[in-house]
């Protein structure tokens, strides 16, 4: 099936920003769409997003620059068989080489990809599969093992997603120890249940709403007393056994390039003490999961928390490596043992299968993951699936554009679970 017409339209997105839908209407007149994400704690190296300049609230938006792109990139897809996707992904290629934002080229690989699945009569994430497996001639782990996405979701937001400044993003719960996504989703929303509950009778009413990410953000500064508050509340309701925890540490966010150290709510360290703070909470927490534990650019300290922790924990990168494949391989087992994926990061679902590949070349933990601004766009969820990604970072059960992400894994494995 021919497209018909491509249309790129501003749209807003979970932080009330604008953001770039991209339409796509197929002959038959059915239409596929995919939306941007955005992030607040970029990595440097993330490919860059074109947005229409100017001060204040006008800097964010994308109307003209998607007025441009309708009239100088648009009518290239037009003519051409939804169903050839690595053609189409080659068309993002050039239109990446040619400075257009990843923005607009990842929210029309979303479409593209959902147009092509539907066109060739197989759900998304199998498209994702077989892409995968045409690309590299190799499979991805298949679903019918019983292996499914573990929830790596975030219960306690900090620093930027939170409005506040150095500090430790995001407090993060792993649902391990489950027999299918659906059980391990509804026991999240539980703890969400019972967390907010006692944060309302601790703290008050206004404790209760929630940060860019579904995550509470509670009066309480220090990550120790963060960790053991998300601990209280899962033994509360008998879950601490088929839990373990996770932090994302944004530390590009509090690294200090004048002291080369870092600034921690207000307390400055070294490199090594941040290792040190790390080890400890690897001792007394059942913690699994560190990601972006040193800043992007702090390659001595990623050596120093890859020579201290790598045998106890999952060292995650995502500033570090941004999606980005040559990163991936060069980092790899020597600095990190697991990977951030983020489509947005890498500007196409083919570059990022690319970058996935390489993290399974290294036998890294795969995390695909939302973005703090994000939208009611699930493609991730099929990307994740297409893979059979380890764990999956879509933020805490609550807000739609968190929630339809683990929905649609729902929807996927429990409806497909006998596919490959
Ligand atoms: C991260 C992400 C998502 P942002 O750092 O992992 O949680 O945040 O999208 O702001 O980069
Ligand atoms: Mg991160």
């Amino acid at each position: 099936m021919k497209i018909a017409e491509l249309r790129a339209l501003e749209v807003i997105d979970s932080r009330a920003r604008p953001t770039v839908r991209i339409v796509l209407r197929i002959e038959n007149n059915q239409t596929f769409w995919g939306v941007a994400p955005a992030g607040a704690s970029k990595g440097k190296r993330e490919v860059k997003e074109t947005r229409d300049g100017g001060k204040g609230f006008s800097a964010l938006r994308v109307k003209n620059s998607c007025e441009e792109f309708n009239k100088k990139y648009a009518p290239l897809f037009k003519g051409v068989d939804a169903e050839e996707i690595q053609r189409l992904e080659g068309l993002l290629e050039k239109m990446l080489e040619e400075d257009v934002g990843g923005n607009f080229t990842i929210a029309c690989s979303a479409a593209l990809f959902k147009a092509a699945a539907s066109c060739i009569g197989v759900p998304v994430w199998h498209l994702v599969q077989k892409t995968f497996a045409d690309m590299f001639d190799e499979l991805t782990p298949a679903k019918n093992s019983g292996r499914f996405p573990r929830p790596l979701m975030n219960f306690i937001n900090g620093g930027v997603h939170a409005g506040i400044e150095n500090d430790l993003q995001e407090h993060l719960v792993i649902f391990k120890r489950y027999n299918s996504i659906s059980e391990a989703l509804m026991d999240a929303c539980m703890l969400h249940n019972h967390m907010k509950n006692k944060i309302k009778e601790s703290f008050g009413r206004e404790y209760t709403l929630l940060a860019d990410e579904g995550g509470f953000v509670p009066p309480m500064k220090d990550v120790r007393e963060r960790l053991d508050f998300i601990l209280e509340c899962a033994s509360e309701i008998g879950i601490e056994e088929k839990i373990v925890l996770g932090l994302d540490c944004a530390a590009s966010q509090f690294y200090d390039k004048k002291s080369d150290g870092y600034v921690l709510l207000g307390k400055k360290m070294s490199r090594s003490e941040l290792v040190e703070l790390y080890e400890d909470l690897a001792s007394t927490y059942p913690l699994e999961y560190l990601e972006d534990g040193m800043a992007e650019d702090d390659l001595e300290g990623w050596r120093m928390l890859h020579g201290a922790l790598s045998k106890k924990l999952s060292l995650v990168g995502d500033d570090l490596t941004t999606t980005d494949a040559e990163m991936i391989e060069k980092y790899g087992k020597t600095l990190i043992n697991g990977v951030i994926i983020k489509p947005n990061q890498i500007g196409t679902t083919t570059r990022t299968l690319k970058a996935v590949k390489a993290a399974m070349g290294k036998g890294m933990v795969i995390v695909p993951s939302h973005r703090s601004g994000d939208s009611e766009d699930s493609f991730i969820a099929d990307l994740a699936a297409g893979i059979n990604a380890d764990l999956v970072k879509f933020g805490a059960p609550a807000r739609g554009e968190r929630t339809c992400k683990y929905n649609r894994l729902i929807e996927i494995y429990e409806m497909e679970k006998e596919k490959r």
